[in-house]
């Protein structure tokens, strides 16, 4: 492929600029300001299947999918369809409706550790209402999280996180009283000695462990072989509530998320993304002994006023019921495995010191001549390198996540077209 013309950018800097001057840093949230990769973020004007279209009407193949959510590429015509037949019902009632009913059936009928789950806003709102309950239920303060793990940006999660702060060289917010960040443990992923070690230090204190089961958020690491495991036989005997996040990873990874990949059952599990289809939803869900334990059937209070928007839960709905297809998460891991191999290809011809790592529809390429195994050894890439392949990339028309600490997903709607044009972008990006 030849090397890209100069792209166009002039509306988008038009955009930026005006954006810098109403909305901190432009954007609504940091990552998408692509400052770790040395850029100006790109204004989208629209995306389809496998595609974005800038202001500027550059084409992009899209591996951001709304940085989860577009499991089914953009605009799947039966999310799009029950997304317009519930607009013109309103767009929100504040009462309930079936559509909340219907969508909470099958997240328990996919997830067979939900027994119970409750629908909020966002990723964010999910885990600081698991954590909440975690606490009331076992009448503990503590929390054991993971560094590099992100769960949202709620104060108790602001220590050692990833994604975002990572990205941007933050380990912790300030904002956050020294009183509540003392409660939160941040420890090494993929070592369950320190685990063992922090519940001998602080026994019947601790509440529960929240943890990312495939970390998403430091770049892409799986867990070691009996990781997960061993965090679960901890938390049960030490009387700790064990919370997966699955945010990320939940209907991606596979139709039962990690936890049906790595057969361990948390006590709680944190949704979003995937099951709002592009628009704000967050879901918690677990045992119905622990559910029944959020207002208003128990005490401990958690509430929204959108909370299981009609509209919102039409589009996941809509998406978790495609996902039903037979042989739907087979193709995502073919299309996935594909595009890693093919990347891997191209790092080991032109001897790249990089590392390519794929689970079902997500992946990464962390600059590290040696394997990323946990947030430390993520921090040890080249993040200059990773912000040329970036910048390379979007010029021959791919549109990575832009940051070493992110991982790419891919839709239902990547095909071979997508396949062999981003595979001739990376031979451009890594030469
Ligand atoms: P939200 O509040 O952003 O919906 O979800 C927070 C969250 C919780 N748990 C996990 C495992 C997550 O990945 C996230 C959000 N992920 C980031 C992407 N790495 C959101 C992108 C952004 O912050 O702009």
């Amino acid at each position: 492929m030849t090397q890209a013309v100069a792209m166009d950018t002039r509306k988008s800097q038009l955009l930026f600029e005006r954006a810098q001057q109403v909305i901190p840093g432009g954007v609504n949230s940091p990552v998408r300001a692509c400052k770790a990769v040395n850029s100006q973020p790109i204004f989208i004007e629209r995306a389809d299947a496998a595609w974005l279209y800038d202001v500027d009407g550059n084409a992009f193949v899209d591996y951001l999918g709304a940085w989860g959510p577009m499991i089914l590429g953009h605009q799947h015509p039966r999310l799009m369809e029950a997304v317009e037949d519930a607009v013109r019902l309103s767009t929100s009632f504040g009462a309930p409706n079936a559509l909340e009913v219907d969508i909470a059936e099958l997240v328990v009928k996919m997830m067979p550790s939900i027994q119970m789950v409750r629908f909020v806003n966002s990723g964010t709102e999910a885990c600081m209402s698991a954590v909440r309950l975690a606490r009331a239920y076992t009448g503990r303060n503590m929390v054991i999280k993971f560094d590099g793990c992100y769960h949202g940006h709620a104060d108790s999660f602001l220590i050692k996180a990833g994604s975002g702060l990572a990205t941007l060289g933050i380990s912790s917010s300030p904002g956050i009283p020294e009183e509540l960040s003392r409660l939160t443990v941040s420890l090494p992923f993929n070592d369950l000695s320190v685990v063992e070690k922090a519940f001998k230090e602080h026994k019947e204190k601790i509440a529960c462990i929240i943890v990312e089961p495939i970390m998403g958020n430091a770049g892409l690491i799986v867990p070691k072989e009996d990781y997960l495991s061993g965090l679960r036989e901890l938390c049960t005997t030490n009387g700790a509530l064990l919370i997966f996040d699955e945010v990320m990873t939940g209907f991606r990874v596979g139709a039962g998320g990690a936890q049906q990949k790595f057969k361990v059952t948390p006590d709680l599990t944190c949704l979003g993304k995937v099951i709002g289809g592009g628009l704000p939803v967050g879901a918690y869900g677990g045992k119905k002994e622990i559910m029944e334990r959020v207002a208003p059937s128990g005490d401990v209070y958690q509430a929204g006023t959108l909370s299981g928007s009609p509209v919102a839960m039409a589009a996941g709905l809509a998406q978790l019921r495609v996902l039903q297809t037979p042989g739907a998460y087979e193709r995502l891991e073919q299309k996935t495995a594909a595009l890693a191999d093919g990347i891997r290809e191209i790092v080991e011809k032109g001897k790249v010191p990089a590392q390519v790592v794929h689970v079902t529809g997500m992946l990464c390429v962390f600059f590290n001549d040696k394997p990323v195994v946990d947030f430390e050894s993520a921090k040890a890439c080249n993040t200059e390198r990773f912000a040329k392949m970036w910048q390379e990339l979007l010029k021959n028309g791919v549109y990575w996540p832009p940051s070493q600490f992110e991982s790419a997903f891919v839709s239902l709607e990547h095909g071979k077209r997508e396949l062999d044009a981003t595979l001739d972008a990376f031979k451009v990006a890594l030469a």
